[in-house]
């Protein structure tokens, strides 16, 4: 959503007005066949971390769109309201790593880091951003690779190379 670090506000609407009318579209429309396709699901006719990936953002479009993004897309709503009714997930919040920690029942301390102490954390962090998984003493760093380690452990990777291929591809 780049247009909404725009400061040029004629640009800014054309940036804007772009996303809206092709580039979702055209990426939406897409992944929501890929959801027909599989069953309900993104990838592999099952629940996948792919599933938890781009449900735990879908939320983030609506306030950027000014409109209900995925009611012109009936297979991925039907997926945000399936994941979001997990019960586990539920009490994840907002972020995929929640999402897999939560549903794979995986005791986790959650740190919330406050914006004024950010500073402070951030040479503490292996590349300077969160989130940043800290694990049998050793300190992790990329949504994408702490996502795709958990959900080997709670069963929401794929079965061998091909089907993490899917996964990845999907998400
Ligand atoms: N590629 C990284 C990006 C992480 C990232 O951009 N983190 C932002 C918050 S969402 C951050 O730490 N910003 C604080 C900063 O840059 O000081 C990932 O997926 O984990």
């Amino acid at each position: 959503m780049l247009f909404h670090y725009e400061q040029d506000e004629a640009k800014k609407k054309a940036l804007k007005e772009t996303a809206i009318n092709e580039t979702i579209p055209y990426y939406m429309g897409r992944f929501d066949a890929l959801a027909e396709k599989n069953k309900g699901h993104l990838a592999l006719g099952r629940l996948t971390w792919a599933d938890f990936y781009f449900t735990s953002f879908a939320p983030s479009f609506d306030p950027f769109t000014g409109e209900d993004t995925f009611a012109k897309y009936p297979n991925l709503q039907a997926l945000i309201d399936k994941v979001h009714a997990i019960p586990a997930v539920k009490k994840g919040r907002a972020e995929c790593i929640r999402f897999i920690l939560s549903y794979g029942n995986l005791a986790f301390e959650d740190v919330r880091v406050p914006y004024e102490e950010w500073p402070a954390l951030k040479p503490q962090t292996p590349f300077g951003f969160l989130p940043m998984l800290e694990h049998e003493g050793k300190k992790a760093h990329q949504s994408t690779a702490i996502c795709r380690y958990l959900a080997k452990k709670v069963n929401l990777g794929g079965k061998d190379d091909w089907e993490d291929l899917e996964i990845d591809a999907a998400r």
